[in-house]
C-alpha cells in the first residue's frame, strides 16, 4: 500500500468517531434556518454541506486544508529547478490535511505515472465525437467513457460492497481518474487544435510539467500549468461542480460518473466557462478598437453596454466571495512578476478592467460582489504563453477541480455521508408560510 493510502487509513480512523458523535450526539443542533429568499435564491448561505479538505471565507478567500494560497506555494515540495511545486504532492495534501516530504511526493508522481495511460477506447470516443464539440463535451465523455474501469461499481456488482471500507475502491478510480486527466485534456488540445499531432509523455517530468509537454508548450509553461491546476482545485463543497459532484456520489454512483457530472456543471458561463467569456469579451472589445488598448471612458461605455443589454460581467461577482479572489490576485502577482507578461497589452487591459469594473458594478447597484474572481485573471496568461483556443480554458479549470472533488469524494464514502435529498416545496407553501395566501 502507497504512504498516501496508508496514511489516508490512519486519518479516515481517526476522523470517524468525530462524525459519528455529531450525527448520534448533536444531530439536533441548529445551523441557521432557511429563508424564502434561499429556497429561489440557489440555497445562497445554507449551511448543509461539510468538507474538512478547504474552506471559503468572504473576505480572506480560499484555504486549502488551513492553507491560504501564499502559504500552500510555500509550504509544498517544489519541483527541482522550479518555485512551484508538485500538483501532486498538493493532491496528497488534500487528501490527507499533511503537507508531503520530498520522498512522499515522489511515490505520487510515480504513482501517477503508473495509472496514466489513457485507455485506447477513450481515444476511440474522443475521435468518434464531431471535431467541433466543445472541449468540454470531450472531456465529459471521456471520464464518463471510463466508467466500465471503476473499481468501486465493478465490487458493487460483484456483491463486494463494504461500508467501512468501500473509500479504498473510491480512492483507487479517483487516483486513476485523476492521473489520466492532464493526458486525456492534452490528447483533446491537440486533437482540435494542433492538427491532431501528439506528442507522448516525458517519463522525467512531473504532472505539471507534462500537461504542458504533451500540449507542446515552453519550459516555462510548465510552472503555469503547475499554479493554474493548483489554483483551480477547491473551493469548498457548495461551486456548482463540486456540489455536483458530491451530490451524485451520494448516490453510490462512482468518480466518472460523479466527476463527468461535475465537469457538465463547470462548463455553465455562470461557473467555469466564464473564463472563456473573459477572454472572449476582451478580445472583441480590443478587434473592436483595432487592437489598441481603450481609453477609461471607452472600457466604461463598454461594460455599461454589456450590462445595459442584460449581461453579466464576466470574471466578475461571486456567490460567497465579498473582496477580490485571492486566486485573482496570485495570478496577478505571476504576471506583474513575469518580464514580457507585466507589460503584455491583453493584462494592461485586465488590470484596467479591474480598475473600473467594481465601482460600475456599485454603481449598477445589483451584484452583491463587484470585485474579479479567479477567471478574470486566468485567461490572460493562457493568451500570453499561446494557449489561445480560450473555448479549451474550461477544460483545464476542469483537470485542476479534481483535485479537489475526488478526495472530497474519497472522504464522503469514508465518512459514510448519506445520500442527498434536501426537501422541495410549493409555491402554494411559500405563499402560505409569507402570509399572502
Ligand atoms: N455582472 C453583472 N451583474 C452581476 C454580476 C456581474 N459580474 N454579478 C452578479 N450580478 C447580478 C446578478 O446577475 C443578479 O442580477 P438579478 O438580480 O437581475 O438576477 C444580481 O447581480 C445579484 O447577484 P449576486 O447575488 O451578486 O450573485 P449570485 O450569487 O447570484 O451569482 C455569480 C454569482 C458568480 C454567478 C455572478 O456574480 C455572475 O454571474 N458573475 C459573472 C460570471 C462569472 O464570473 N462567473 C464565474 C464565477 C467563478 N467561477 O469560476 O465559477
Ligand atoms: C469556484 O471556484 O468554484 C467558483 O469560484 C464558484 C464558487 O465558489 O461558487
Amino acid at each position: 500500500m502507497s504512504t498516501l493510502k496508508k496514511v489516508l487509513a490512519e486519518k479516515i480512523a481517526a476522523h470517524r468517531p468525530r462524525t459519528t458523535r455529531l450525527a448520534k450526539e448533536f444531530a439536533d443542533v441548529s445551523l441557521g434556518e432557511s429563508t424564502i429568499g434561499q429556497a429561489i435564491g440557489g440555497a445562497r448561505g445554507i449551511k448543509c454541506l461539510v468538507t474538512d479538505i478547504s474552506y471559503l471565507d468572504p473576505m480572506e478567500g480560499i484555504r486549502f486544508r488551513g492553507y491560504t494560497i501564499p502559504e500552500t506555494f510555500a509550504a509544498l515540495p517544489k519541483v527541482p529547478g522550479s518555485d512551484y511545486p508538485y500538483v501532486e504532492g498538493f493532491w496528497y495534501l488534500l487528501m490527507t490535511g499533511d503537507i508531503p516530504t520530498m520522498e512522499q511526493t515522489l511515490e505520487v508522481v510515480e504513482d501517477w505515472k503508473s495509472r496514466s495511460q489513457v485507455p485506447q477506447y477513450v481515444i476511440d470516443v474522443l475521435r468518434a465525437l464531431p471535431r467541433d464539440s466543445h472541449p468540454m463535451v470531450m472531456f465529459s465523455s471521456a471520464i464518463l467513457a471510463m466508467q466500465r474501469d471503476s473499481v468501486f461499481s465493478n465490487n458493487y456488482a460483484a456483491g463486494k460492497f463494504n461500508k467501512m471500507t468501500c473509500w479504498e475502491d473510491m480512492y483507487e478510480d479517483s487516483t486513476n481518474l485523476m492521473a489520466k486527466l492532464g493526458p486525456i485534456g492534452a490528447y483533446i488540445y491537440r486533437m482540435k487544435y494542433k492538427g491532431d499531432t501528439h506528442i507522448d509523455a516525458d517519463p522525467d517530468l512531473d504532472m505539471g510539467g507534462n500537461f504542458a509537454h504533451m500540449i507542446g508548450q515552453s519550459e516555462d509553461y510548465k510552472n503555469v500549468a503547475r499554479m493554474y491546476f493548483i489554483l483551480h482545485s477547491d473551493h469548498e463543497s457548495g461551486n456548482v461542480s463540486a456540489h455536483t459532484t458530491h451530490l451524485v456520489a451520494s448516490a453510490l454512483s462512482d468518480a466518472y460518473y460523479a466527476y463527468s457530472a461535475g465537469i457538465n456543471g463547470l462548463a455553465g458561463p455562470l461557473h467555469g466557462l466564464a473564463n472563456e467569456e473573459v477572454l472572449r469579451w476582451t478580445q472583441n472589445f480590443m478587434a473592436k478598437l483595432g487592437g489598441e488598448l481603450p481609453t477609461e471612458e471607452q472600457l466604461k461605455e463598454a461594460l455599461w453596454a454589456t450590462l445595459n443589454s442584460g449581461q453579466v460581467i464576466p470574471g466578475y461577482g461571486h456567490a460567497v466571495l465579498r473582496k477580490t479572489d485571492p486566486r485573482y490576485t496570485s495570478q496577478r502577482e505571476f504576471c506583474l512578476n513575469t518580464e514580457g507578461l507585466k507589460d503584455y497589452p491583453l493584462f494592461k487591459l485586465v488590470s484596467m478592467i479591474f480598475d473600473v469594473t467594481p465601482d460600475i458594478l456599485v454603481e449598477q447597484g445589483k451584484a452583491k460582489n463587484p470585485w474579479p474572481n479567479v477567471d478574470a485573471q486566468s485567461g490572460v496568461i493562457q493568451w500570453y504563453y499561446g494557449v489561445t483556443q480560450y473555448e479549451f480554458y474550461t477544460v483545464l479549470f476542469g483537470i485542476g477541480r479534481a483535485l479537489g472533488c475526488l478526495p472530497n469524494i474519497t472522504w464522503d464514502r469514508a465518512l459514510g455521508y448519506a445520500i442527498e435529498r434536501p426537501k422541495s416545496v410549493t409555491t402554494d407553501m411559500l405563499e402560505a408560510a409569507a402570509g399572502i395566501k
